[in-house]
């Protein structure tokens, strides 16, 4: 199991985050997704098959890009 904090400069409201987490939440091996709007950061947790890489292609994808 891996815990990541991700900054996401996209992130203005309650309501990006929980786009955010419903999305990552899809990815297998996703675990846990947490976010705070005030920060821009969601911490993930994840195990195989989902790597960090995915996790940044995914954040692309739905326009939410990591930093
Ligand atoms: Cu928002």
């Amino acid at each position: 199991m891996e815990k990541t904090t991700l900054s996401i400069p996209g992130i203005t409201c309650d309501h990006c985050v929980r786009t955010i987490k419903n999305e990552l939440l899809e990815v297998e091996g996703v675990t846990a997704v947490d976010g705070d709007a005030q920060r821009k950061a969601v911490e993930v947790e994840f195990e195989t098959p989902a790597t960090l890489d995915r996790i940044r292609q995914v954040l692309k994808e739905i326009d939410y890009p990591a930093e």
